[in-house]
């Protein structure tokens, strides 16, 4: 049986329990699989990525993709950060409540549903881009721990964010629908983990998370592509430079979520 986590508060840990099927559990279940399954392979050193960004630990690559003349270009992201958990970052980038906190790129984010709690639904409204129409995405957004084998480690933790429809998100022209099929992928390492007994005694200083981003957008119809790769360019280091920090501050005085 699969644990997932029922949020309540920022500060509380979470009671582990599950979560009663939907009409997206098929769906959602393929998805995270197939982005745990693919995601996680280092791949770096094939010629198959171009290193886009790269700032400390951070490396920010993309594969240049178009289809009829429509920038497709995956990307594909790796940090490490000091002093979070996997289970924060992941809670952080799912909550609802401090979206908007950190997200640099959104007129809007509205909660459509909530299919259950690990699973919301967004219609979210992204800043205008010049020349292009605006654009507005509808997606699932799902959260979930990933158990490892060692009893001695954090499990890992996992949002993806998906494209779907809902009857309280119809497209209102001029605004264009894009598409986003995204995923963040979070190990925890735990420095000197035999010094410490058990695991709530480790403190934040041996803390290191592991990220990897990845984000497949269609933008859903025609965008100037040179316009598009360069606001890509600068503003996927942007967000993640921005989140993680974000991350850090707010669980600084926190006791860990583990
Ligand atoms: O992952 C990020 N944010 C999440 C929470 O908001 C969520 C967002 C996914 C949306 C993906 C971007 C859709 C962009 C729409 C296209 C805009 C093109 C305008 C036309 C330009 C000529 O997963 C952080 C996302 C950071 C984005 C840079």
């Amino acid at each position: 049986e699969r644990r997932v986590a029922a949020f309540e508060s920022l500060t509380k840990i979470p009671e582990l329990k599950p979560v009663p099927r939907h009409r997206l559990s098929d769906e959602i279940e393929k998805i995270v699989q197939e982005h745990l399954k693919f995601d996680l392979v280092d791949d770096f050193n094939s010629n198959i990525w171009e290193l886009l960004a790269a700032d400390g630990e951070m490396k920010v690559y993309r594969r240049e993709l178009e289809e009829n003349g429509i920038v497709l270009d995956p990307l594909k992201a790796v940090h490490s950060v000091k002093g979070v958990t996997g289970h924060e970052v992941c809670k952080y980038f799912w909550d609802p409540a401090v979206r908007m906190e950190w997200e640099g790129t959104l007129d809007s984010s509205r909660m459509l549903e909530a299919l259950s709690d690990d699973t919301l639904i967004f219609n979210q409204v992204h800043k205008r881009v010049w020349p292009a129409a605006q654009r507005d995405t509808c997606f699932w957004s799902h959260i979930r721990s990933v158990s490892k084998e060692n009893k001695n480690d954090l499990d890992d933790w996992i949002v993806v964010n998906y494209s779907t429809t809902h009857d309280s998100a119809p497209i209102k022209e001029p605004m264009i629908r894009a598409w986003a099929n995204v995923a963040l992928i979070c190990s925890t390492i735990i420095l000197n983990r035999d010094k410490y007994a058990d695991l709530s005694s480790v403190p934040r200083e041996n803390l290191v998370c592991k990220i990897t981003y990845v984000a497949q957008v269609n933008p859903g119809g025609w965008a100037p592509a040179n316009v598009l790769r360069a606001v890509y360019k600068r503003e996927y280091p942007k967000f993640l430079k921005r989140f993680t920090q974000y991350v850090m501050d707010k669980t600084k005085k926190l006791p860990i979520l583990l």
